[in-house]
């Protein structure tokens, strides 16, 4: 029995969208995560005899300098302390560039660097006992021969626990751009456990006898990709592969919907917010429903901003309250006749992309009747 540490998609290297100082921070925090990696590995309780890191380790396939030299300061922390290391390239760190980090370094790369173009059997090692086939491959473009999902998989080994790394798609679509690996020639080839990259969400599927696992990107890229805030340890050798996720110490990036449409003042919307806002993240707020009051987003900005790392506040709304229009459009004023005659137009819209261009006229034209609202804030 031994244990792995499965790792994908690190993108060391990657510049969060975040204005400075906090970008500089959230920046080096991330390129920590390997170095966390290598410290979890090194726990002798733990267990750990073999890292993998199944693709997107960079974020690009030509990091700076000093990245590479502590990326390989860090491997290298493995390699002397006799823990196994396979680096397989993927596909933001791709391997086909004459000036790819992998070509460059290839001579001291810590451990196992994977270059084979097609899938092939990389090495047999010996972990705590146990004999452990590898299958790998390195997506090379203009060399890997790709039209369509990958099916030539070298059969499993009788003997021993089977592992395959790739950096590949399973339910690839054809619009994306990965290496397509064929779910059912997975199976086929018999492995135990097949260590994937390339999807940042993580999750498991079995494929046969054996799990097909995407280890997910651990620390967050941004709101859209926030990362799953966990490692993956996997168990093998004694049955099924056993899969745990553990808790890691990185920033989460945090997206909360709030719907306006039950708050009646500012105040309130206030108060709401500031409960679930969680210190130690990244937080984007998305307003929606719809506004019965003038919505002051910088004024929230300057008074929450303090409460988290980042807050980005989103206003999603759909525009005024109806209940607030009609009472609006009741006056005998000119701000009266403005909403009867926006609401007309809004009636007679030709299409979804009109009726938004009017609903934020009204949007507009309304905070700049109340007065003193100045340039728009939405
Ligand atoms: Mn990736």
């Amino acid at each position: 029995m031994f244990r792995v540490l499965h790792l994908a998609d690190l993108h060391l290297g990657y510049r969060p969208d975040l204005p400075a100082p906090v970008q500089e921070e959230v920046y080096r925090e991330r390129n920590g995560v390997l170095q966390a990696a290598v410290d979890l590995a090194l726990d002798p309780r733990r267990g750990i005899s073999l890292v993998l890191i199944a693709g997107d380790l960079f974020d690009n396939h030509r990091p700076e300098a000093p990245l590479v030299e502590e990326t390989i300061r860090e491997l290298g922390r493995l390699e002397a302390a006799g823990i196994q290391v396979v680096t397989v390239p993927g596909n933001h760190d791709e391997i086909t560039y004459n000036d790819s980090v992998y070509r460059r370094e290839a001579n001291r790369w810590p451990g196992l660097l994977v270059t084979e173009p097609m899938p092939a059997k990389v090495a047999t090692l010996r972990l705590n006992g146990d004999t452990c086939h590898l299958v790998a491959m390195a997506y090379t473009g203009g060399v890997t021969r790709v039209d369509g999902p990958l099916k030539a998989f070298p059969p499993a080994e009788g003997e021993g626990v089977n592992l395959a790394v790739f950096h590949g798609s399973l339910d690839w679509d054809g619009g994306e751009r990965s290496l397509p690996l064929d779910g059912e020639a997975l199976s086929a080839a018999g492995y135990d456990y097949i260590a994937l990259g390339h999807i940042h969400r993580g999750g498991q599927r079995q494929l046969g006898r054996g799990l097909a696992c995407y280890a997910g990107m651990v620390a967050g890229k941004g709101f859209a990709d926030p990362g799953t805030g966990s490692w993956t340890i996997v168990t093998l050798g004694d049955g099924p592969a056993l899969v745990e996720q553990v808790a890691a110490a990185v920033r989460p990036w945090r997206v909360v919907d709030v719907d306006v449409t039950a708050f009646h003042a500012p105040e309130e919307l206030e108060a709401a917010i500031r409960e679930l806002i969680d210190p130690g993240a990244l937080v984007q707020v998305r307003l929606t429903g719809s506004i019965a009051f003038d919505l002051d987003l910088e004024g929230l900005q300057a008074r929450l901003g303090h409460l988290c790392s980042y807050l980005d506040l989103v206003n999603d709304t759909a525009g005024w309250a109806p209940e607030l229009l009609e009472s609006l459009a009741a006056e005998p004023t000119i701000r009266g006749l403005f909403v009867r005659r926006l609401q007309e137009k809004l009636a007679g819209a030709a299409g979804p992309g009109e009726a938004a261009v009017i609903r934020r006229a009204l949007w507009r034209g309304l905070l700049a009747l109340k007065g003193g609202c100045g340039p728009c804030r939405l």
